[in-house]
């Protein structure tokens, strides 16, 4: 018995000896990386990251599409021209809030918790910001910022409230006592204003990492009015597939509420106030509520601008009576206008913050970083919004300048994503990668055009269903030449259930309310359904190949690659 005694006891102590022994090497070993990182840090380079909302690489010019000539963006292409342009980035979760909990984190969306908008990302998981800050870094974040937690681990932030606002936005930062306040101005100027502001206040000892997140040109696109009556001569082209029928798709293409023929509202999206009388249905008269909560907040000054644009405009398009075809393409253009002058503010912002890392020298040790949180339609299969694992919104416009190390004018083909921003601040910062980061440092890429043995395919995930858009919940797998899509999950509205459909004052909430199972929300089926695209041969994903006789070897390749990133990423597939 006391041999047994003496046993037990004897195990304890080794055991807590060990415990004591393995804690403490482990905080020397923590306390060790932290020194090594702020040595590494002292000699890094800036980071300038600035990621505007919803900007779509067709409507950059160094991507050279059709808009390019007639819609330039000079300053967004300095950075492509003085450094790096990839032609195949994406996003993970093509949405706002996941998308930015991506950046954050260096995590696929099931991994950082936030899935969709309104879910609420896991603030336990570890921001690389942090990881910046203990190395030294100075950390800033101004603009949009649209995350349900504070910003963590950033020594200083002046942030929009939720989406923000595009006049007179409210903004909270220390100057405000971290409470929203409103400022006059235009939000794009105001966020390049507070940017500039923290640079010259910044301590010039040190590295930073500066973040500029844009609200333009996020949907109601309000230009700001010097750029009211810019393109307003302008016909643009109108995109192949305008008109596509969704035929061969999935019903997931048929079903969503994101059309411009038939979601784009006259009232509140293309500001034509003047129709309210007509509004009948209770949706449509939201719209008429909606468009006055922002013009609302306009000073006198600002509305006899806006009016002065937009009071003419409409009063020709009323009378021209427009129907069918001829009405969706005016509502194409003037979309299209006012989302290109909202872009057309950002350029100049970008400007501005190039100006001053070349007059303050600061140039050559900066990596100048810009992006979208995630690609738009404009136009493409006649929409707006984004969600869809299509090209046009899984892709987003990123282009890097980083005289240390990228040459002016090189191109990468690699697969990006934008999981792989944290790994590549933290390794250009010298910083070892957390090892739960599912991301990759995009270092190896900056030679261009592909690195030897860089990844050879990508997982997409979006789940954000029932919606708004009511874009059905799937996911997918693209490599460099074919994407597979798996649409899933059960269709209908099954009641609110995310923040901005329960909480009162967003319009999510009031649409919900006031429509349960009517105009905007839609009974849909259940949804069991895949899509495959040959992106060489249809690089517009007009044709579903799922099920094709010839297609069944690939077919089954790309499913056993899709099934493997379910299975190592555990993603969840009860729903599947
Ligand atoms: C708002 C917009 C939607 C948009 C979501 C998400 N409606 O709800 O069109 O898809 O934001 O955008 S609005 O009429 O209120 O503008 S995201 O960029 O935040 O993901
Ligand atoms: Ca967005």
């Amino acid at each position: 018995m006391k041999f047994q005694k003496f046993l037990e006891r004897y195990f304890l102590a080794k055991f807590c000896l060990a415990a004591m022994f393995t804690v403490a090497l482990t905080s020397v070993l923590v306390q060790a990386q932290v020194r090594q990182n702020k040595k590494n840090a002292a000699k890094k380079p800036n980071i300038v990251f600035i990621m505007s909302d919803d900007h779509s690489y067709q409507a950059i010019s160094a991507y050279g599409g059709m808009l390019s000539k007639l819609a330039p963006t000079p300053n967004i292409d300095k950075i492509a021209n003085g450094g790096i342009i990839y032609k195949k980035a994406f996003v993970e979760n093509s949405l706002c809030t996941p998308s930015r909990a991506c950046l954050m984190t260096g995590l696929y969306s099931h991994q950082n918790g936030q899935r969709q908008l309104a879910e609420g990302i896991d603030s336990s998981k570890v921001f690389f910001s942090e990881l910046l800050q203990q190395a030294g870094y100075q950390t800033a974040i101004v603009g949009k910022w649209h995350m349900s937690t504070s910003p963590k681990g950033f020594n200083y932030y002046h942030i929009l409230d939720d989406q923000g606002k595009y006049y007179n936005p409210t903004f909270k930062g220390p100057e405000t006592g971290y409470k929203f306040v409103q400022e006059q101005g235009y939000a794009t100027d105001l966020i390049t204003e507070h940017a500039l502001d923290f640079l010259e206040k910044r301590d010039k000892g040190k590295p930073f990492c500066l973040m500029i997140h844009h609200k333009a040109p996020h949907r109601n696109w309000m230009p700001p009015g010097k750029y009211l009556d810019l393109y307003n001569d302008v016909n643009f082209p109108v995109p192949e597939t305008f008109f596509d029928d969704y035929q061969s798709r999935c019903d997931a293409a048929k079903t969503q509420k994101m059309s411009i023929s038939n979601d784009m509202e006259l009232v509140q999206d293309l500001k034509v106030e003047e129709l309210k009388d007509q509004l009948v249905s209770p949706y449509d008269k939201l719209s008429y509520t909606f468009l006055m909560s922002e013009l609302g907040r306009l000073t006198p000054e600002q509305r006899a601008a806006w009016d002065k644009h937009y009071k003419l405009r409409n009063q020709q398009f009323i009378n021209a009576k427009l129907t069918g075809k001829a009405l969706a393409l005016w509502k194409y253009q003037e979309f299209l206008k006012d989302y290109l002058r909202c872009i057309k503010s950002v350029d100049d912002g970008v400007g501005a913050i190039l100006k001053y890392l070349k007059d303050n020298n600061l140039e050559n040790n900066t990596m100048v970083v810009y992006t979208s949180d995630q690609g738009f339609y404009i136009g493409e299969h006649n929409w707006f919004d984004k969600r869809f694992m299509y090209e046009e919104s899984f892709r987003t416009p990123l282009l890097i300048r980083y005289p240390g190390a990228i040459k002016p004018g090189t191109q990468s083909d690699a697969l990006v994503q934008n999981i792989d921003y944290a790994p590549t601040f933290l390794s250009l910062a010298g910083i070892k990668k957390p090892e739960q980061m599912s991301g990759t440092s995009l270092e190896p890429t900056f030679k261009g055009p592909k690195p030897a043995g860089w990844r050879s395919d990508l997982y997409y995930h979006y789940y954000d269903y029932p919606a708004f858009h009511m874009v059905r919940k799937h996911d997918g797998i693209r490599t460099e030449r074919y994407k597979l899509i798996h649409f899933y999950g059960k269709g209908g509205m099954r009641g609110a259930t995310t923040k901005y459909q329960t909480t009162p004052g967003y319009r999510e909430y009031t649409v919900l309310k006031l429509l349960n199972n009517v105009g905007y929300v839609t009974n849909d089926a259940d949804i069991d359904c895949n899509e495959l695209y040959d992106l060489k041969n249809d690089p517009q994903e007009l044709h579903n190949l799922f099920g094709k006789p010839g297609y069944e070897k690939l077919t089954a390749d790309l499913q056993k690659r899709l099934d493997g990133y379910r299975k190592n990423l555990k993603v969840p597939t009860d729903e599947f």
